[in-house]
């Protein structure tokens, strides 16, 4: 890759010709959609869709066909013809790097608040292959082009400033190269699975760590396959099932409560030669919205424990002061916005609350949160808001609210790599893929060790400094 990048003039590109969309099977098995954008001078790019099993109750409509003789109802043939009959014929003609343009007739087309009508999977099948034959009809890398239509996205008008005294980020320091530059992710990977992922068995969806000590994208891989291969010898050691994985291949022993992984993984580091909180810290993935019922969450592993929003953020706050806990996704539920409240003045100065199901990637529930003044950092799913230009307006609200941003996969994917791209080309600082094993997961982890080679000193690494003390 020519590492100097000459930016070629945004000008007429080339013209989409002609789509191509098929059902195909993501990695549970599932089927999914996948497009494929032909452009007039033969430039091409295909892409698939991906699919979550926690889906939140807010996020855009995933279209399946509900036909129980095929893949018990979950079939995309329908998605597949919105493609063919609907999709295609509105995006005829149209360059491929209009895709603000382009994205704006799927939403025209689809019509409804979320893209309940066709489907977000027809449309972010669309969106995503239009952006790679974009690239390709532009000759230039997916990366250089995700980059340049994220620098044409306009910062929101009005959104509480990062800087603000009273953002709830602001304990946590906000690293201003956030979204301004190219960055490779820290990767924020799961080591125990749970929830709805793993068979119920815990209550907890994920257990992560991140490699924050790590001084390069390619070093903090090596630390976290190592950590992964250590924490399958203390699993077995101790009688626990090391070999039955999750969805996004954490392991899915069979343990007595939910604390019990955080003293299994940071065993697991120490065992690796790292130290836990300097080298490799602990994030979880409560994914609280799934046992939350009637205004209380029901723990049912261990003798089980029901608690109140306050009792959550409660048993939460003694596991950070326990374990070198960083990161906690969805410590609430996605309409416990009191409890989301409670949860962020306890917390927020120490440790980074990401919302996943309260926020879906959703421009207008992340400002509700950001007016409210919950959580400090936005899980960003593609498929959660259904085409390429939204999630990047849900980036760029993020950041200029002073929050953190952490672009994610879904437990069900596909070989598609696109997301390593697009975590680089926002300089979002950190990515959520899953676990270190299953070749969905590892093409992704693979394609950021391409482009940590192919872009040299152009892409940045923050590691620790995303996480640097709280400012006095
Ligand atoms: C999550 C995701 C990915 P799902 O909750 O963060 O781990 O899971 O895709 O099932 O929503
Ligand atoms: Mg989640």
């Amino acid at each position: 890759m020519n590492r100097g990048w000459t930016d070629p003039a945004v000008s007429q590109t080339d013209t989409i010709q002609q789509l191509v969309a098929r059902e195909i099977l993501d990695s549970r098995g599932r089927p999914t959609v996948e497009v494929e954008v032909h452009c007039h001078s033969g430039a091409w790019g295909r892409a698939s869709v991906p699919s979550g099993a926690s889906t939140g109750q807010f996020e855009a409509h995933e279209r399946r066909d509900g036909d129980p003789s095929r893949h018990d109802g979950l079939g995309v043939r329908r998605a597949v013809d919105a493609v063919l009959h609907e999709l295609a014929p509105v995006c005829r003609g149209l360059d491929p790097s209009h895709q603000e343009e382009l994205d704006d007739r799927l939403r025209a087309c689809d019509g409804t608040p979320h893209k309940s009508r066709l489907g977000a999977n027809a449309l972010l099948g669309v969106s995503l292959a239009a952006a790679r034959a974009a690239a390709a009809a532009q000759g230039i890398p997916l990366v250089q082009h995700l980059f340049r239509l994220w620098r044409g996205i306009a910062a929101p008008e009005s959104a509480p400033s990062a800087t603000s005294p009273d953002s709830p980020g602001s304990g946590l320091r906000f690293e201003p190269r956030l979204g301004r530059q190219l960055l490779m992710p820290l990767p924020m990977v799961n080591m125990i699975s749970g929830g709805l992922h793993a068979g119920r068995n815990l209550d907890l969806q994920d257990w992560l760590i991140l490699p924050v000590g790590a001084g390069s994208y390619h070093q903090a891989l090596d630390w976290i396959v190592l950590v992964y291969r250590r924490l399958g010898t203390v699993l077995t050691e101790r009688g626990l099932e090391a070999s039955l994985v999750g969805d996004e291949g954490g392991y899915g022993p069979r343990v007595a409560d939910n604390e019990i992984p955080l003293k299994l993984i940071v065993e697991a580091i120490e065992r690796a030669g790292l130290r836990p909180g300097d080298d490799v810290a602990l994030g979880l993935d409560v994914a609280s919205t799934h046992f939350f019922r009637d205004g209380t969450y029901h723990l049912a592993a261990g003798k089980g424990q029901t608690l109140s929003s306050a009792g959550m953020a409660e048993l939460l706050e003694s596991w950070v002061d326990r374990y070198p806990l960083i990161s906690i996704e969805d410590g609430c539920a996605d309409d416990d916005w009191a409890g989301w409240r409670h949860l962020t003045q306890r917390l927020a100065t120490r440790v980074q609350l990401i919302g996943d199901d309260l926020f879906v990637t959703n421009p207008g529930r992340i400002r509700e949160g950001i007016q409210r003044q919950c959580a400090n950092s936005v899980l960003i799913k593609l498929n959660q808001i259904g085409t390429l230009t939204e999630t990047l307006q849900a980036l760029r609200l993020t950041l200029a609210a002073g929050y953190r941003p952490v672009v994610s996969a879904r437990s069900g994917e596909t070989e598609d790599d696109l997301l390593a791209d697009l975590a680089v080309a926002t300089g979002a600082g950190q990515i959520k893929i899953g676990s270190i094993v299953r070749s969905e997961r590892l093409a992704k982890y693979n394609q950021l060790l391409r482009l940590e080679e192919q872009l040299g000193d152009r892409a940045g690494w923050l590691g620790r400094g995303l996480f640097s003390a709280p400012t006095p």
